[in-house]
């Protein structure tokens, strides 16, 4: 009687050669523990590879972000303060515009006052009229005959390159001095005393009286006077002036890289009454 075996492989046929597991012997079972160790290896070998370039791509991408986010936050802090000194510059140059149009100067700015300073009379009605019955015109101030304007940049500090190690004025070098203040309207009586005094723009910057350039803020060969009254030939003059000219100088500097920003704002008035 055949076996079970017998039986189903006369029923099937013979299982194929090879077929299951393989059971390799002797040398060929160690050749092949070699090759999957050495295929191992390197696959390891491969994957700190990809790892290490992963990690580098990530660090270049998170380097160049901050670096873009800073520079972007650098860009924008300094486009602010520009846009705020600018805007600055513009009110008091509309303000010093509408006094002088018709004014009297009465002290000119000049090198007596390192050109910081000067004060002026505007017509005032007096008695219901602005001139005497032989035409003269009543000068004044606030509607007090005799009284006066004055405008003057007063010092609060000292800005000093060398101590502070910054280039204020751009200028490549920290040699440099310079006066920081304010620009102040003051209405004095006729006696000059001061009855009020408002401050017009701060962060003023002057070399008046300071400095190793006189008056050259900028270090471009040009002075740089604040306040000047010009004749019709644009010459500088203390009489017979025709126009005057504010030469105003902002400053600020930016905290989050120490970068200075500086405006310059020209602006010149002809006066209506040749002085
Ligand atoms: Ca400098
Ligand atoms: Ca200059």
């Amino acid at each position: 009687m055949k076996d079970v075996g017998t039986r189903l492989a006369a029923a099937f046929g013979e299982p194929p050669q090879g077929h299951g597991v393989p059971r390799p012997e002797g040398g060929e079972a160690k050749r092949g523990w070699a090759d999957y160790r050495e295929a191992s290896d390197r696959k390891m070998g491969s994957t700190i590879l990809e790892v290490l370039i992963v990690v580098s791509i990530l660090s270049l991408i998170i380097t160049s972000t901050l670096y873009f986010v800073i520079t972007s936050q650098r860009t924008f802090d300094v486009g602010t303060m520009t846009s705020y000194l600018e805007s600055e510059a513009s009110r008091l140059s509309d303000i010093i515009k509408e006094k002088l149009t018709e004014c009297k100067v009465t002290v000119a700015p000049s090198t007596a006052n390192d050109f910081a300073s000067f004060s002026f009379q505007v017509p005032v009605l007096v008695s219901g009229a602005y001139w005497d019955d032989d035409g003269n015109i009543y000068w004044g101030a606030e509607d007090n005959q005799n009284w006066s304007y004055n405008f003057s940049f007063v010092s609060t500090r000292i800005l000093n390159e060398t101590s502070d190690l910054i280039d204020y004025n751009g200028d490549n070098d920290i040699e440099d001095f310079f006066d920081v203040g304010e620009i102040r309207l003051s209405i004095r009586d006729a006696d000059d005393n001061d009855q009020t005094t408002v401050i017009l723009c701060r962060n003023v910057i002057t070399v008046a009286g300071v400095g190793n350039r006189f008056l050259d803020i900028n270090n471009d060969g040009q002075n740089d006077p604040l306040f000047t009254m010009l004749d019709s030939r644009g010459r500088q003059v203390i009489t017979n002036g025709e126009r005057f000219r504010i030469n105003l100088w902002l400053g600020g500097l930016v905290t989050s890289n120490r970068e200075t920003v500086l405006v310059n704002s020209i602006t010149e008035v002809v006066m209506l009454n040749p002085q």
